[in-house]
């Protein structure tokens, strides 16, 4: 054990370390501490090996601590750590900018650079605003989003967002903001192998909502085209070519957060490719620089940058981040992609996918579990609350895991796993196998 685990390992009860979304008290009684990554695994303070069966959050989608990732950022930071991007450039983030446009579905030829998931929802909001301005409807403000939707904790993406613990504390927030229900159906749906088929009729509430308030107000849907965070939750077929349609005719731009779905995490390199539905504009994070530096981005479609261009001279969005497009953040995207094309890493979700879907289906019948659903290298196994103790028999089942090295997520009583791409089909199976006897072992 080094020094600093050292530390860690003693002192936590009264640490300065405030933790975000985690049970402080909790943890700090008995901490679960990461000190190392290599390729798919993790090793603890105290030499533990774990299998990554979450991608760190998602967002480690080559792999951890890859050699061409680690090298750009080191050569990086040596030649120039920061360069301010107001008023001035340089050139790896026009480079990254480029190479981002190039995997991009077509025409969506421009990228605004944020530092991560949240401030790429902010982003595309404001864009979408500006957007409808620039052309002349500054009456479209209303901002669409749909139960269980996240998009990260700033307040427009909380607004738009449809997760009540995350809302509830923090007052009324934006206003002009609706939502559209969930997809989630569990009893028509339950045991889906990818795709549900009921459920695209839930997309008319946005037709509803337009009928409410009238098309011309509204600027903007924003969806998760997978919903993540609440559990996995995958589309309905033909769900999202109902919102496509229903946003097309009304004038209302669709933002895809592709936080999660983006580089890879469904086989294609966006999920907009995936289910063959393209957005207006779309968000990411996480896999855009496998995680190493914090960065976020939008895509915009070429005909919505354009309106912002045929203004008056000037700053044509009044927008941006101090890091927007940092260097280091920008070296470590180049060796992502650079490392992502070399593997085919962006795609070898769609090989893997058929794999991953049988294994975790084997899981069917087993105690406690009441739903499976899968999408390219995303899963989620739903399992029946212990009565009066919601969240209760997951997290157990997470406890055990990780006591047996596979590192797992979950969310109420949802277990989500996202390995990162690089994964073998051997470690698919003690992934699957691990979840198994888990759940067979809790009460
Ligand atoms: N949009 C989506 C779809 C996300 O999943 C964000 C935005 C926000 O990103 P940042 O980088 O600001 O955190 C996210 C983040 C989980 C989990 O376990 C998911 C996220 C973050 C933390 C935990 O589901 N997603």
């Amino acid at each position: 054990m080094n020094k600093r685990a050292e530390f860690v390992a003693t002192n936590l009860e009264q640490a300065a370390f405030w933790m975000p979304f985690t049970a402080n008290r909790q943890f700090k009684k008995s901490p679960r501490l990461l000190a190392r990554a290599e390729g798919m695994y993790y090793w603890t303070h105290d030499g533990r090996q774990v299998l990554d069966g979450t991608s760190g959050l998602w967002c480690v989608n080559a792999g951890h601590c890859r050699p061409k990732i680690v090298e750009a950022v080191k050569r990086q930071v040596a030649e120039m750590d920061f360069a301010p991007t107001f008023q001035m450039g340089h050139p790896v983030v026009f480079e990254f900018a480029e190479r981002l446009a190039q995997i991009a579905p077509q025409g969506f030829s421009r990228v605004f650079f944020t530092n991560s998931g949240s401030e790429s929802a902010d982003t595309a909001l404001k864009i979408a605003l500006a957007y409808h301005r620039a052309r002349g409807e500054p009456g479209r403000f209303r901002l669409i989003g749909r139960e269980r939707g996240y998009h990260g904790v700033n307040f427009g993406g909380m607004a738009v967002g449809g997760i009540t613990a995350n809302k509830k504390i923090f007052g009324p927030g934006v206003a002009g903001v609706d939502h559209i229900r969930h997809t989630h159906d569990l009893a028509r749906n339950a045991f889906s192998r990818g795709q549900p088929k009921h459920g695209a009729e839930f997309a008319d509430e946005l037709e509803r909502l337009c009928v409410l308030h009238d098309p011309s107000t509204i600027a903007a849907v924003i969806v998760e085209p997978v919903a993540g965070s609440a559990g996995v939750l995958v589309p309905p077929l033909g769900y999202l070519e109902r919102l496509r349609e229903i946003c097309t005719r009304h004038g209302i731009l669709l933002i895809f957060d592709e936080v999660i779905t983006g580089f890879g995490r469904l086989g294609s390199p966006f999920a907009s490719q995936h289910f063959n539905v393209m957005p207006d504009l779309f968000t990411v994070a996480k896999g855009m620089t496998n995680a190493t530096v914090p960065m976020g981005a939008v895509f915009v479609k070429d005909s919505i940058f354009q309106p912002f261009m045929q203004g008056p001279e000037g700053i044509e969005f009044f927008h941006g981040y101090t890091y927007s497009g940092h260097p280091l953040g920008c070296a470590a995207g180049i060796g992502t992609l650079d490392t992502y094309e070399e593997e085919g890493l962006l795609t070898r979700g769609a090989a893997l996918a058929k794999p991953w879907e049988d294994a975790l289906h084997s899981l069917k019948g087993a105690p406690h579990v009441i739903d499976i659903r899968n999408c390219g290298l995303m899963a989620a196994i739903e399992l029946e609350p212990r009565a009066g103790q919601p969240g209760r028999r997951a997290y157990e089942v997470f406890l055990k895991a990780f006591e047996a090295g596979v590192l797992i997520r979950v969310t109420g009583d949802t277990i989500a796993l996202s390995p990162p791409l690089i994964v073998e089909r051997q470690q698919i199976d003690r992934i699957v196998s691990c979840v198994g006897e888990m759940v067979r072992a809790v009460p």
